[in-house]
């Protein structure tokens, strides 16, 4: 059973309550309560991080540089278990790591004002500037061509090629559409090769459930490190205009229901910009509105990819779960581009 690994981290056996926590969908997680204190029990999707020691080894590498040059940020560091571990391995089950429940913090599901998407985007750009001074190829690649969307479009294309036939049969309008798009491939292959794209450390997941925020509303920090690693910036900011900017999610089925709201993209860039106009480079500054479409269009492709591959990566609720996703994400970005010149022009 779950709760049998949390001895392990020091707690004791008949006190526990545990219950599942938060809608990710790679890592399980439970929130877990034990004599009054609170803390996120995670099982790390093994397939994915096919290496979850990088992981330990990065947030290690990032405690030590912020409590030397930054003491007062709040990093949520890993429980250790008595012999020392940031994670336990249970044969037959995974690993598992344990974090304290920050007190009086709350994350959200989803953007509802600017100034959540302003407080989000300026924390995700405080993490950055934070550690603009390490070392970044010190960190540990924990997903190989996480957002190499070159690959991820050369995948796209062999599903295509040798995925389900009947699925692909079925959803030929969305991949015609979807291949229009080869130009943002292009535009990051550009991007790839100008020495003005820094490698930054990276959040590469950056959905408003991944903030804590305080009683006031106020962002204290980021969570849910496991990608965290060299990336560029578009990375981050398009994530945030990818699931902040339409007041619903990847999930919806209703696509009436989808937008781009203004207000939000501004709030995004501001929050954003507060922290990091002096770091990001011209030619990146140029590129707000490119990581959107960027983003959106990756998880569009990634999630069309895993369908014709009969959904091997993504969980599934539903028989064409994953098509619905790339179809709800391929509208998304298609009113995203209609509002291309007003956005660019802010
Ligand atoms: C996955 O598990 P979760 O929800 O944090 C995925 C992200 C996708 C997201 C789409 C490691 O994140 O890249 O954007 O699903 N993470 C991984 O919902 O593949
Ligand atoms: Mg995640």
């Amino acid at each position: 059973m779950t709760k049998d690994v949390l001895p392990a981290f020091g707690i004791k056996e008949d006190s526990i309550n545990i219950e599942l926590f938060g809608s990710g969908l790679i890592n399980h997680t439970w929130k877990v309560t034990s004599f009054n204190k609170e803390y996120i029990l995670q099982k790390v999707n093994h397939r994915v991080f096919a290496e979850p020691h990088k992981i330990a080894r990065n947030q290690r590498l990032i405690a030590n540089y912020l409590r030397k040059h930054h003491p007062d940020y709040m990093f949520i560091a890993p429980i250790t278990s008595a012999a020392g571990h940031e994670l336990i391995y249970r044969s037959g089950e995974g690993y598992f790591r344990l974090f304290p429940f920050v007190a009086d913090s709350h994350s959200k599901d989803v953007v509802e004002t600017p100034r959540q998407a302003y407080e989000a985007a300026r924390q995700f750009g405080r993490f950055t500037r934070l550690l603009s001074g390490m070392d970044v190829m010190q960190l540990e690649t924990t997903i190989p061509d996480f957002h190499n969307l070159a690959l991820r479009y050369q995948q796209f294309l062999d599903a295509v090629e040798n995925g389900n036939r009947n699925r692909r049969d079925a959803c030929q309008p969305l991949i015609e559409e979807l291949l229009s798009h080869r130009v943002i491939v292009e535009q990051y292959e550009a991007i790839k090769a100008t020495p003005d794209f820094k490698l930054r450390v990276t959040h590469h997941d950056t959905k408003i459930s991944n903030v804590l925020f305080d009683k006031n509303n106020n962002g204290m920090c980021v969570i849910d490190l496991d990608t965290v690693m060299p990336g560029y910036f578009i990375s981050d900011v398009g994530d945030m205009m990818r699931t902040y900017l339409s007041p619903v999610s990847e999930e919806e089925t209703d696509f009436s229901k989808i937008q781009v709201r203004e207000e939000m993209y501004n709030a995004v860039v501001e929050g954003y910009y507060s922290e990091m106009k002096d770091v990001l480079t011209s030619a990146e500054k140029g590129c707000f509105f490119y990581a959107g479409k960027f983003m959106i269009y990756m998880q569009a492709i990634r999630f069309i990819t895993d369908h014709l591959n009969n959904d091997v990566y993504y969980g599934v609720h539903y028989k064409g779960h994953n098509l619905v996703r790339a179809e709800n994400q391929a509208f998304l970005l298609a009113r995203l581009i209609e509002k291309q010149a007003r956005l660019e022009k802010r």
